[in-house]
């Protein structure tokens, strides 16, 4: 497993995750989902963390599975199963806000790992490309459930189904990706964004991120539950008693994530 084909740095409580095999536009092979799940486990194990920033180095972000070397060995499901979906669930399951500064073309499951994040930023030079059908396969790591949460079954079918290149800023209108800037502008306005989260009630963030995500499949009776439980949750929180009694002050709220 090379350590550098993920690179994981902290800063001003911010896990910064860079994708790092440019060669190949940051696609996935075996060792890079090694590292990664590594990298995911330091990051959910790390208390001091209040924010992630996801990108990729290079002039791409990623371009999903390594199919240079031919195809994975044994059934894909198997190869799924132990690769991409616990890189998309151990996103998901982060109690973390994860913001995704997609920095150039995101395909196939690279598009989707982009797509789990909770932010995606894109560069206006960026592009997502449902690639799947272009080599014979089905959508997988979760696209066939986000992308029509995302835009509508109409747009998701089309572009599922035609693998077409879906430009940032068209993404931007389908409401598919939360904000658009300049390539030269991308980090600057990426990391702001994660650093805000950072200063935020990382609590309530966390269980805002798994409510939204069991929100699928609840009706309305079971949500309102899941609710009552998680701000039982958040109203025993310090930054809850913080947020009060600033508000009471006058004055804005200093959270500690706890
Ligand atoms: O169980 C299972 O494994 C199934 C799981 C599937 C999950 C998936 O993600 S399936 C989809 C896999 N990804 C693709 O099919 C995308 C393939 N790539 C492309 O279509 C194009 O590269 C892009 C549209 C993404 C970008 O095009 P462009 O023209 O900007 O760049 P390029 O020249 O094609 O790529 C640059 C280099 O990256 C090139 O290498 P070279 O020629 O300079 O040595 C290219 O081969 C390499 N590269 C790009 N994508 C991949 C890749 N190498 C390995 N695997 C890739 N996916």
């Amino acid at each position: 497993m090379s350590q550098d084909s993920v690179r994981l740095e902290r800063r001003d409580h911010i896990a910064r995750i860079t994708l790092n095999r440019p060669e190949v536009l940051n696609s996935f092979n075996n060792g890079m989902f090694t590292r990664m799940l590594a990298v995911l486990a330091e990051v959910s194990g790390d208390r001091s963390l209040r924010a992630v920033y996801l990108t990729g180095a290079g002039r791409g972000f990623c371009a999903g599975q390594d199919i240079s070397g031919g195809v994975p060995e044994g059934p894909y499901g198997a190869h799924l199963e132990k690769h991409w979906n616990r890189v998309v669930l151990g996103i998901r399951h982060l109690p973390l806000p994860v913001v995704c500064a997609v920095n150039g073309v995101a395909a196939g499951a690279g598009a989707n790992l982009a797509l789990a994040c909770d932010f995606v930023v894109a560069a206006a030079e960026a592009s997502f490309i449902q690639a799947f059908v272009n080599i014979g396969l089905v959508p997988d790591t979760g696209g066939t459930l986000t992308l029509p949460q995302l835009v509508g079954r109409a747009r998701a079918t089309a572009l599922l189904m035609l693998g077409d290149k879906l430009p940032a800023p068209r993404a931007l209108e389908y409401g598919m990706i939360h904000a658009v800037c300049p390539l030269a502008e991308l980090e600057t306005t990426a990391w702001a964004l994660a650093a805000r989260l950072a200063g935020m009630p990382t609590l309530a963030l966390g269980l805002t991120k798994r409510l939204i995500d069991v929100s699928y499949g609840n009706d309305l009776r079971t949500q309102l539950v899941a609710e009552g439980e998680a701000q039982t949750i958040a109203g025993h929180s310090a930054d809850h008693r913080e947020g009060v009694q600033a508000f009471r002050e006058k004055r804005p709220p200093v959270f500690i994530g706890r």
